[in-house]
């Protein structure tokens, strides 16, 4: 550390140079991440409130009472206006403290938990953290997890379930109203990740297409993951996790007596929280509203189904699965999958690579153009691996 300041300009100036490396999302060359370019005002709503602890309630009711509004507001889109929750950085924390609260709930009970193979890997850490033992279900054909294989793994220390709506690998959704049914009737808590669908299934049947239940509609679902900062529009960090009810969300909270503002319950892992996430994340379900949502998830898909219709006309390449979400699984029996992805990042494409599979999550920083010059690197880069490999 210098030992006398640099001017703001110095700072800027250097940042900008420094930053060069980083990708951005205008640029449309971003297809393996599941976050977006944050709306301008959520932006702008970040930076004008980014002093606001909502941590300290007593300090900022205002805002506090906000995140109940926002809450209330993701509830409701959840089929549950009474849910109680939080918003938080991600969706790891969401799934680390659904699984606190499942494991505080049922402290009498057992330590094990049966996870989806599909699943996040912060439910590996929740479970290091949190000395769970979890039992890893394996996928069916079309890659939900296998039911049968779930409730033959049920034993009498098994105290919660996860389903996931929305994969991290394909986008896939589990069958949350079987999982809901078996958790009713073995008593067990049902966590769901919606960390990235929960913004997008809400929405499908408004734009003809079939919606899968996965909520709070479903009687066994005892919380969910849902990530404003994924398809929600939001800033990063923005993650939320709701409770079925304020019983349940109060099962990890601990009382501070000393705050500034006055003695408090907190039920979160960390203590000072952003309360700029929180009203950024107001202002979105504000200002978009369904509708506007709706029209998000619309362009999205249609983007889904040009890219996967693209993908089936190329002989080498297939789709793993069809695509419920807006996540396209590339695979294929030909060329190397690894290759492939490798020379596309050669060419500038900032994609994920799966164990037998390349995955494009079609975000709403990605246009028409951006994904119509994809395919087009697509289709070359597998000749040219036919090629070279004499195939
Ligand atoms: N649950 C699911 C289903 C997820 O896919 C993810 C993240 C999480 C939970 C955890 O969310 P946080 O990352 O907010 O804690 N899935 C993304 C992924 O692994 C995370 C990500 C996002 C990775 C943007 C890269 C990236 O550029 O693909």
């Amino acid at each position: 550390m210098q030992d006398s300041g640099l001017s703001q300009q110095e700072i800027k100036q250097k940042l900008e140079k420094l930053l060069q490396q980083d990708l951005s999302f205008s640029h449309g060359r971003i297809l393996g991440s599941m976050c977006t370019m944050p709306h301008n005002f959520a932006k702008e709503i970040f930076t004008a409130y980014i002093d606001k602890n909502v941590g300290d309630p007593g300090l900022f009711p205002a805002t506090a009472e906000l995140e109940d509004q926002t809450i209330s507001m993701l509830g409701d889109l959840l089929s549950n206006r009474s849910a109680a929750g939080f918003i938080l950085t991600g969706g790891s924390e969401a799934n680390i403290l659904a699984l606190w609260t499942a494991k505080t709930l049922y402290k009498n009970k057992g330590n094990e938990v049966l996870i989806p193979e599909s699943a996040h890997f912060s439910f590996d850490k929740a479970a290091s953290l949190l000395d769970l033992r979890i039992k890893k279900i394996t996928l069916d054909k079309n890659y939900a997890v296998n039911i049968e294989e779930l409730k033959n793994q049920i034993s009498p220390n098994t105290i919660a379930l996860v389903g996931i709506a929305g994969t991290t690998a394909l986008g896939v959704v589990d069958p949350i109203p079987e999982l809901s049914r078996v958790a009713q009737e073995h008593d067990l808590y049902l966590h769901v990740d919606a960390a990235f669908g929960g913004f997008v299934l809400p929405f499908l049947h408004r734009i003809g297409r079939s919606g899968v239940p996965f909520d709070f509609s479903l009687p066994g679902v005892c919380s969910i993951t849902i990530d404003p900062h994924k398809m929600g529009m939001s800033v990063i960090p923005s993650g939320g996790i709701l409770y079925r009810s304020a019983r349940i969300a109060s099962a990890v909270k601990v009382f501070v007596p000393y705050l500034s503002g006055g003695e408090t319950a907190l039920a979160t892992i960390v203590g000072t929280r952003s309360g700029a996430s929180v009203l950024a994340t107001w202002a979105m379900l504000k200002h978009f509203g369904r509708q506007g949502y709706t029209e998000v998830v619309k362009r999205c898909m249609e983007l889904t189904d040009y890219l996967a219709a693209a993908v089936k006309e190329i002989t080498e390449l297939s789709l793993l699965a069809e695509p419920v979400l807006n996540i396209v699984g590339i695979t294929s029996n030909i060329i190397s999958i690894q290759e492939l992805a490798k020379n596309l990042r050669k060419k500038g494409w900032a994609l994920s690579l799966f164990d037998k599979h390349i995955r494009i999550v079609l975000m709403p920083h990605l246009k028409h153009e951006h994904i119509q010059k994809f395919i087009v690197h697509l289709k070359e880069t597998v000749l040219n691996i036919k090629a070279t490999n004499k195939i």
